[in-house]
């Protein structure tokens, strides 16, 4: 299924919040680290304002450096208490527009907002808003967004444009995207692979991109085929939430109202197709299936089943959330919204259980293959000849809680 992942990324992030709360030190070259003692300091620079950049300093950089680069700079010390409090506000504004928040740094994280699309009104959107609720609430600070089909692409793409950039990249823009940029772009990419790269005529993503695969597995071992795969801009890293949620839920509200049982029966198989593929990517199981049910009158209702067995596998789901909702008795009202949700969450190593027994391993296999499928090949591949007969989806929403 595609996927739409957004890498948001802070501007000079220790150096912007000094400039935020001491206002005398906007539009100046700040310099945060350690203590320059008048160029004999030998500690590094932890950042600089992009004001400071202009002088050629830069992170990691001997603060003496720094120092006779930039001698009139305003050298700071690291507040990191501070620091990670702005975080933390920035990190739980990221969360109201994704359950499925990964970060990955202090001032940087991944979210896979595919799920919030529709309620947001697209992938723009989303990243519009993030940009600006973060500098409402902090009072002034900008971060660089990227957003595009993976985590490779959009990590890029939030570094093309910084400060306060904006990139975003669409599926079939990527190849364009990555061809012309050097290769130590790549992520795992270092000065001696570039200077290997190098030796055989490899100086830009897109010349890796178009060599053979096998040559470089000779030259790499299995790295020469990530890198190889990076350069075609592929990457099925899921986004991997901090701490791993309680319970997953995925629910529909229908464009009308139903009660037809067929149609019902669809899409329960479609929830837990959704639901199941969550389950796998993030590596849970849970033991508690759910099922809720909003009838016509916005009457609530919800109803669980409660296994010995962790469990993941969609038809599994299905066939339990199926049999639930045949013993519910909706006193012959029609049907606003269904839900599966599964707790009780457990992660895995992927073996499957032992309830379900030897079927279980090779279904566990078969979804595997699927999902690498339609990561390739788009959902349409090998979605389920029942489902093909799907209606209209009011608004499909993702919970994890
Ligand atoms: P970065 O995001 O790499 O850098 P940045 O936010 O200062 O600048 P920009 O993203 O606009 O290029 O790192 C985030 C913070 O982490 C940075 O402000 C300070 C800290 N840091 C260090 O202390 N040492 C380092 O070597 C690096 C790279 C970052
Ligand atoms: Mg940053």
């Amino acid at each position: 299924m595609a996927r739409t992942i957004l890498h948001i990324d802070m501007d000079a992030f220790f150096a912007a919040i000094e400039q935020l709360d001491h206002p005398e030190y906007r539009g100046q070259p700040v310099i945060v680290g350690a203590d320059p003692k008048g160029g004999q300091g030998r500690g590094v620079v932890s950042t600089a304002s992009y004001e400071a950049r202009k002088f050629g300093i830069h992170s990691a950089m001997p603060i003496s450096r720094a120092y006779r680069l930039c001698p009139q700079g305003i050298f700071l010390p690291v507040r990191m208490k501070r620091y990670v409090e702005i975080s933390q506000q920035v990190m739980t504004i990221l969360q109201d527009y994704s359950p499925l928040v990964e970060p990955i740094s202090i001032d940087e994280a991944f979210l896979d907002i595919t799920g919030s699309l529709a309620l947001f009104g697209g992938a723009e959107a989303i990243g519009w808003a993030i940009k600006k609720r973060i500098q409402q609430q902090t009072g002034g600070l900008t971060a660089s967004v990227g957003i595009a089909p993976n985590k490779f692409v959009a990590k890029i793409a939030s570094d093309l444009q910084k400060p306060d950039g904006f990139v975003v990249v669409k599926e079939k823009e990527v190849q364009g995207f990555l061809r012309d940029l050097p290769i130590f772009k790549l992520w795992g990419v270092g000065k001696k692979t570039e200077q290997r790269l190098r030796k055989i005529g490899i100086t830009t993503i897109g010349e890796l991109a178009v060599y053979p695969q096998d040559k470089l597995v000779r030259l790499f071992g299995k790295t020469g085929l990530h890198f190889w795969r990076l350069a075609n801009g592929i990457d099925e890293r899921p986004v991997i939430p901090s701490t791993p949620p309680k319970s997953v839920s995925q629910e529909i509200t229908f464009e009308t109202d139903t009660d037809d049982s067929e149609f019902i029966r669809l899409t329960l198989l479609r929830l837990a197709e959704a639901l199941g593929k969550i389950l796998r990517q993030q590596k849970l199981k849970g033991r508690t299936l759910t099922l809720k049910i909003r009838l016509q009158d916005f009457s609530t209702f919800t109803r669980s089943k409660t296994f010995t067995d962790f469990i993941n596998a969609p038809d599994l789901l299905y066939r339990f959330a199926w049999e639930i909702f045949q013993k519910f008795d909706r006193q012959g009202k029609k049907v606003r919204l269904l839900g599966i949700g599964v707790s009780q969450l457990n992660t895995v190593g992927g073996e499957q259980l032992p309830l379900f027994g030897e079927q279980g391993n090779k279904r566990q296999k078969l979804y595997q293959i699927m999902d690498s499928l339609q990561a390739k090949f788009g959902k349409e591949a090998i979605v389920r000849a029942a489902l093909k007969q799907e209606r209209k989806w009011f608004c499909l929403q993702i919970f994890l809680v």
